[in-house]
């Protein structure tokens, strides 16, 4: 079956994509409009579209590059169906389980078109040591073979990132767990990552704006000037 040899459509620049994991579709908007020059991305998640309707995707992605964190995990035919629809409103990208197997990994790629599929390999919460973290190395080597854009990889877990980062080689890995979860941006960076994903402590701020400048100072390190 072929490979994807296609590069990645998200340009990586501020190394920082904001999770909009909000209800309501005016704060979507309103922290999209306010972040959207200085992040990367902006992912959405089930809780927005649920609420805000699939309509969000496609007003969002006038503003930014999104990627539609919609974790499919199913069988190929069903994980093609949703990836086609997610790039149908609009996502660049989507997020599909590695756990799901190869075969479902590729059917996402291939249905991907030119957006982008990225593979959870091991999740950043405690409970991902449990089960995720036993097979997040072959969930990598499947996301390569696949033709993956790249991986999500835990900032909660550095040293994960580092031995992951010599799987997936030149992929991005874009580690979430930062800030909410303990992860420190700046660690995820150093270990590998090509930007964090960061949810609460921006969203939840009364000015997400300066928050992502925090984050964004972080990672630049005391080497900013
Ligand atoms: O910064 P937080 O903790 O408020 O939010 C983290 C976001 O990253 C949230 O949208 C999660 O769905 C997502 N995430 C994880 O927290 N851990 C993972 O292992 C994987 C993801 C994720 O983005 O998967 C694609």
């Amino acid at each position: 079956m072929a490979v994807r040899l296609l590069q990645a459509t998200m340009r990586v620049e501020h190394r920082l994509i904001v999770a909009l994991d909000v209800t309501d579709g005016g704060r979507a908007r309103s922290i999209a409009r306010a972040v959207r020059d200085r992040v990367d991305a902006l992912k959405v998640n089930w809780p927005l579209v649920l609420a805000a309707g699939p309509g969000i995707v496609k007003e969002l992605a006038t503003l930014a590059y999104v990627l539609c964190d919609f974790k499919v995990a199913d069988i190929p035919n069903m994980s093609r169906l949703i990836v086609e629809r997610a790039v149908a409103a609009g996502a660049s990208g989507v997020i599909c389980h590695g756990f799901a197997g190869e075969d479902s990994v590729r059917a996402c790629v291939e249905a991907a078109g030119r957006s982008d599929v990225f593979v959870v390999t091991e999740l950043s919460h405690p409970g991902g040591q449990e089960y995720t973290a036993k097979f997040a190395e072959d969930f990598a080597r499947s996301a390569v073979r696949a033709g993956a854009a790249g991986i999500i990889a835990p900032a909660t877990r550095p040293e994960r990132v580092r031995v992951l980062r010599t799987i997936v080689g030149t992929k991005l890995i874009l580690a979430p767990g930062v800030g909410a979860q303990g992860g420190r941006a700046a660690d995820a960076i150093a270990a590998g990552a090509d930007a964090v994903i960061v949810g609460r402590s921006i969203i939840e701020s009364a000015d997400p704006a300066h928050a992502v400048e925090g984050v964004l100072a972080e990672i630049k390190g005391p080497r900013a000037t």
